[in-house]
Parts: C-alpha cells; sequence; structure tokens
C-alpha cells in the first residue's frame, strides 16, 4: 500500500470532439493534458468514456463498417501509442476510455488503466448500458449503447496502482449504488470514471440543471457511503452541435467536492489525494465487518426490479 497515503490524482476533461476529428488530433490533446497533469504533480490521470472519438451511440448506423470507424480492434495501437509512450516517459499512469471490437467481433463500451511503465493493469467493460437498441425517430437524438455494445463481462475489480487500490467504471455506471458497494467490498481507494452526459434527456423533459444536479449527487452520495476517493472525467461541450454536461470533479471520502472544472474545454484539475482520510471512514462509520447486514439486503441480488413487499 501507498506508504506516504497520499497521491496526486488528476482528472483532465475534455471538450467535445467533432465527427470530423482524427484521432490524432484528439491523441494530440490527450498528450498536452497529460503534460500538463505532470507539472501539477499528477501521479494518475483521468480521461472520458469514449475519449477518442465523438460520443457516437447519438448517431442510428445500420453499416458495420460505419460503425467500426469507432472502435479500436487492439489497445495500445500506432494512433494511440503516443499516449502510452508519453505517459512512460512522464512517469505517469492514466485511465482511458475506448470502444472496443474484439477479435472475435464482439463490442464493449471499455476502459483501462495503464501504470507508469506504460503496460496495461486494468480492463473494465461498462456494465449499466443506457438507452436503447431501437430507432426512435421522434427523438432529437439517439442514445444508442444498447445497440453498439454488449453488457461488460468482467465484473466490477480492483486493481493496484501505484500503491493505492483503484476501482474502474463508466459514465451511467455511476449512478447505481451496486458499482461503488462491489468495488468497496474489494477495499477500493479510489474509483475513477468517465462520462458522455447529453444535457437533454430524450425520454422526458429533464430540465436542463437536473443533469448537472444528479451526476454530483450520485458522486458525492457514493463517495461517502463507500469512504472513497471519485474521479471523474467528463467529455463535454457541444459535439456536432449535441451539448453534453461538464462538471468534472474530484470527490473526497467525505463526499465534498475537492476540484471540479469550470470550462467546458480540454481542462485538467488535480487534487493530493489523502488516503487516510478514507481509511477512518473504512475504520468508523463504514466499518463494513462490524456494521453491515448482508442478511437483510438479499433483494439486492435476488431481485431485479422493484416488485411486492416481502411478506
Ligand atoms: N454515456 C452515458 O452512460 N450517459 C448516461 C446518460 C444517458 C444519462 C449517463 O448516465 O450520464
Amino acid at each position: 500500500m501507498n506508504s506516504n497515503r497520499a497521491i496526486g490524482l488528476a482528472v483532465a476533461q475534455m471538450g467535445p470532439v467533432n465527427l470530423a476529428d482524427s484521432r490524432e488530433a484528439v491523441v494530440r490533446r490527450l498528450l498536452e493534458m497529460l503534460r500538463e497533469a505532470k507539472s501539477r504533480g499528477a501521479e494518475v490521470v483521468v480521461f472520458p468514456e469514449l475519449a477518442l472519438t465523438t460520443f457516437f451511440p447519438r448517431y442510428w448506423m445500420e453499416d458495420e463498417g460505419e460503425l467500426d470507424r469507432f472502435f479500436e480492434k487492439t489497445m495500445p495501437n500506432p494512433r494511440v501509442q503516443p499516449l502510452f509512450d508519453e505517459a512512460k516517459k512522464l512517469g505517469l499512469g492514466f485511465y482511458l476510455g475506448y470502444a472496443e471490437l474484439t477479435p472475435e467481433g464482439r463490442r464493449f463500451n471499455t476502459s483501462i488503466l495503464v501504470d507508469k511503465t506504460g503496460n496495461i493493469i486494468g480492463k473494465y467493460r461498462k456494465i449499466h448500458l443506457p438507452g436503447h437498441s431501437d430507432h426512435k425517430l421522434e427523438a432529437p437524438f439517439q442514445h444508442l449503447e444498447k445497440k453498439y455494445f454488449e453488457v461488460g463481462d468482467l465484473g466490477f475489480r480492483v486493481f493496484d496502482l501505484h500503491d493505492t487500490r483503484f476501482g474502474m467504471c463508466l459514465c451511467n455506471d455511476r449512478r447505481w449504488p451496486e458499482t461503488y458497494r462491489v468495488l468497496s467490498l474489494q477495499s477500493a481507494e479510489i474509483v475513477v470514471l468517465g462520462y458522455n452526459t447529453p444535457s437533454v434527456n430524450i425520454h422526458w423533459n429533464e430540465p436542463v440543471h437536473l443533469r448537472t444536479t444528479t451526476h454530483l449527487i450520485s458522486l458525492q452520495a457514493n463517495a461517502y457511503q463507500n469512504a472513497l476517493w471519485v474521479a471523474a472525467a467528463a467529455k463535454c461541450g457541444s459535439e456536432d452541435g449535441f451539448h453534453m454536461i461538464g462538471s468534472s470533479v474530484i470527490v473526497a471520502p467525505t463526499g465534498e467536492l475537492v476540484a471540479r472544472a469550470l470550462t467546458e474545454d480540454d481542462e485538467v484539475i488535480v487534487v493530493k489525494a489523502d488516503l487516510r482520510i478514507g481509511e477512518n471512514f473504512r475504520k468508523h462509520v463504514f466499518n463494513f465487518a462490524k456494521h453491515r447486514r448482508p442478511e437483510f439486503y438479499r433483494l439486492i441480488v435476488d431481485r431485479v426490479g422493484a416488485g411486492e413487499p416481502l411478506p
């Protein structure tokens, strides 16, 4: 475990990636933020979900060939290699979200954790896929994660990086308490995640400000209730006219916002995350071994949807 019990944690928020932007151009932006994060004391940098492309699930596509251009068949690959090389040179770890196409032709919304030597030490495939798989002609845009991705098959696992225990998730996962609890039951100290959250809800007339409110509430409540740090990186602003919320944040185990992005552009926020704060909560109010009562939580795993009350 990390002996000084503090780690330089950075979130590298991204402004829009438009359809016409090349991978090379996107990677150049990531490199710039990597260097800035290093100069400001970061040891690990968190990039967004589907960081290498525009948020393509907003577009209806029937042609596999058309879809393929948004997916990475290998990781790293020549277009993304400069990011791995620079991170190794700088001695930085990072988290990166991208669309994964496996050799068997399976598609996942994926994130990886890379250590300071440039090795991939962890992979996560998104479990809570939001949206729909049908073509909603009446909607202003689509949210086709259920069409373009399979449900992740790797579970919620933890990975040790810089002597700190990390858990990963992606975007909609951050709204589900089960995500964090499964990770905190494996002693996660920091949960890292990327997100693309459209400002407009295509299902009902949700006031725009609620998109940011519910984003922050989800992160803050779950950081506190699981005694861990949360670092969340947005891709935001207007991608070809489709706006997504910003408000990338780093949240302490107290539930407090310690850093928050001010713009909807590429922006780096950094904190020295004191891991002892989480240790205190885990020793006392959230001492799981002492206080949890799983015999009363059975419904959480036995039932999926809400049903009748127990007899
Ligand atoms: N990319 C996402 O998972 N977005 C969802 C939207 C659809 C609400 C989110 O939870 O932010």
